[in-house]
């Protein structure tokens, strides 16, 4: 029998909603600054959530499939760090793929814990989970895990084993990746741990490749997040007169993804007018890019300790496992 995840659809709805009135904020704040900014969580609607898929799929995005092939050929040591029933978080679980490497090879884990914002994906993904698993206790929660969250009962004396791949790390400024991480921290406890996927720091040109590709995919990517202010906020954006822009910053080491407005033009937002000059920019995404002491860095600000480090014969990106201290 398929498990059912959407018993709390009311109180669902009710967080839907305010996850709805705290974006609208968030948008209009950024966009009435002298440097205009848009959160990334804005890309990933349904048409965005497809184009990152793509992004994902080309010769020159090399991140996902190379964190992929390094969690194949590393889930066995991966479990033995990780020891038996242990209750796995996961933050962004997404379409729940990778998750699946981890439960099949982790010692008899005792829960799972998808955190997500998107409720139907995540009713979906768990319910198929729970199926699939069915000794393991899916315990879905829907929620902006950028915010601080309680997590749901867990099984007593089970090690917390949070998971967060993908170098989602890499889009939060080094600031928010140590608060976000402290509150990972708190969330495991004092014998928890962190798997976590890093993208490394490169040449420049691998890098800004795999951000603005040939095939326009991330242009069309980053532009979406216009389309989707102009349906979700009755805005007034016209796509053709912002440029995709992507590239490389070498001090902060971060990639750093632009709208570009073509020409000077005003566009309403939420009936709040909001002027451009020619050149000027949306920023609308950075995804910083570490080396071993940044990573170092981050990991003793929040409270972890860097155990193992797994990487890919070009040295491209890091699967790391991380314990509290
Ligand atoms: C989701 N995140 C890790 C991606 C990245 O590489 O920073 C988002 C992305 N933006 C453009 N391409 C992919």
């Amino acid at each position: 029998m398929t498990a059912r995840f959407d018993l709390h659809a009311a109180a669902g709805a009710r967080a839907q909603r305010r996850i709805d009135d705290r974006l609208r904020e968030e948008v209009l704040r950024g966009l009435r600054t002298e440097r205009k900014t848009l959160p990334p969580k804005l890309f990933y609607d349904a048409r965005g959530a497809e184009l990152f898929e793509r992004i994902c799929e080309l010769d020159e995005y090399y991140l996902t499939r190379t964190e992929l092939a390094i969690l194949r050929a590393h889930v066995g040591e991966i479990a033995a760090l990780a020891g038996p029933r242990c209750a796995l978080v996961e933050y962004g679980s997404g379409a729940g793929v990778k998750v699946r490497l981890l439960l099949d090879t982790l010692e008899a884990p005792s829960a799972y814990v998808p955190i997500d914002i998107s409720r139907e994906q995540l009713a979906r993904v768990s319910a198929t989970l729970a199926d699939d698993y069915p000794d393991v206790a899916v315990r879905p929660l829907c929620a902006d895990y950028t915010t601080p969250l309680r997590l749901p009962p867990l099984p007593e004396g089970a090690r917390r084993l949070a998971f967060f791949p993908g170098s989602t790390i890499g889009n939060f400024h080094p600031t928010e990746a140590a608060a976000f991480l402290r509150r990972v921290r708190r969330a495991v406890g004092r014998d928890g741990a962190l798997l976590l996927g890093v993208d490394r720091r490169k040449d420049a040109a691998t890098l800004n490749a795999a951000y603005d590709d040939r095939a326009g995919v991330t242009a069309e990517f980053n532009r979406n997040i216009l389309a989707r202010l102009n349906r979700e906020l009755a805005a007034d954006f016209d796509l053709a007169r912002f440029r995709h822009r992507a590239f490389f910053a070498s001090e902060p080491s971060r990639i750093e993804m632009h709208l570009e407005s073509t020409e000077a033009q005003t566009v309403h937002v939420a009936g709040v007018p909001v002027r451009f000059a020619k050149g000027e920019t949306i920023w609308t995404e950075s995804s910083y890019k570490y080396d071993h002491p940044r990573l170092q860095r981050l990991a003793a600000s929040a409270g972890f300790v860097v155990r193992r480090r797994w990487t890919d014969s070009a040295k491209k990106f890091w699967v790391v496992f991380l314990e509290a201290v």
